[in-house]
C-alpha cells in the first residue's frame, strides 16, 4: 500500500486531527509540509494544485486529494474501521459531533489560540466574544464526557479525533483548560493509547527544519 501523504505543519489542530488517526490506527503515511505562516495556502498554484479551499490538511490517497478534516477522519474510518463508526446510528452520531466540532469548538478555538498565542494580538473585543463562545462549547462537551468515557460510548471514534484536535497545545491555549474536568480526564485516555504523540512531535514546523 502506497503510504497517505498529509499536508500538514506542527501548529495545525485540523491536520493533526489526521495524524493521529493515522497514527494511531497503525497505518504508514509521510507528512509534506506546508509552509502556511509564509503563505503557502494563500498562493494561486496551492488553490489550482492542492486544494481551492486554500487550506491544510489535505490528504492525497492514490490520485486524490482530499481536504476538510472531518471529510477526511470519515472516509478514513470508513475504510480502516479500527476507528470508524460501527453502525449506521453511530455514523450519524459521530457526523454529528464532528459538525459540531467545525462549526462550534474547534473554529473558535483555533481561532482565538492563533489571535492570542501566535499573532499575540492581545486581548480584545474578538477575543473575548471568541473566549465565550469557546467555553460554551467545552462545557457542551465536557458534560457529554460525564456519561461516557468517549465521545460515541466506550471507544474512540473519529469524532473524538476530530473534537481534540486543538486540546493538545497546552500553555497555547488560552483558558483554562483544568475547568473542565471530564474533557481533561478524556484527553488523558487519548494520551495513554498505543502511539500518541504530541503534535510537535508528529508533524513538521519550520522552526525546527
Ligand atoms: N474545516 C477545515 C479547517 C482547515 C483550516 O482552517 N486550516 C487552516 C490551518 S489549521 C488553514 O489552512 N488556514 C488557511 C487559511 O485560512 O488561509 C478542516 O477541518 O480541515
Amino acid at each position: 500500500m502506497t503510504p497517505y501523504e498529509l499536508y500538514c505543519f506542527g501548529e495545525s489542530g485540523n491536520a493533526y486531527k489526521v495524524a493521529l488517526f493515522l497514527e494511531l490506527s497503525g497505518i504508514p503515511w509521510t507528512a509534506r509540509f506546508v509552509d502556511f505562516f509564509n503563505g503557502e495556502t494563500r498562493k494561486p498554484e496551492y488553490r489550482s494544485d492542492v486544494n481551492e479551499m486554500g487550506e491544510a490538511p489535505v490528504l492525497v490517497i492514490g490520485d486524490r486529494k482530499m481536504s476538510q478534516s472531518g471529510a477526511i477522519l470519515h472516509h478514513l474510518g470508513k475504510v480502516h474501521p479500527k476507528f470508524g463508526p460501527a453502525s449506521e446510528s453511530e455514523e450519524e452520531e459521530a457526523l454529528r459531533w464532528m459538525f459540531f466540532d467545525n462549526h462550534k469548538f474547534t473554529s473558535y478555538i483555533a481561532t482565538l489560540r492563533f489571535m492570542i498565542s501566535i499573532t499575540k494580538t492581545g486581548e480584545t473585543p474578538v477575543t473575548e466574544f471568541l473566549r465565550g463562545r469557546a467555553i460554551n462549547s467545552l462545557k457542551t462537551v465536557d458534560a457529554h464526557l460525564a456519561r461516557r468515557p468517549f465521545m460515541l460510548g466506550e471507544r474512540m471514534t473519529i469524532a473524538d479525533f476530530s473534537l481534540c484536535g486543538y486540546l493538545f497545545y497546552g500553555d497555547e491555549l488560552p483558558f483554562d483548560l483544568k475547568a473542565h474536568a471530564h474533557v481533561v480526564a478524556w484527553l488523558d485516555r487519548i494520551k495513554s493509547m498505543h502511539g500518541w504523540k504530541h503534535p510537535y512531535d508528529l508533524m513538521p514546523r519550520k522552526s525546527a527544519s
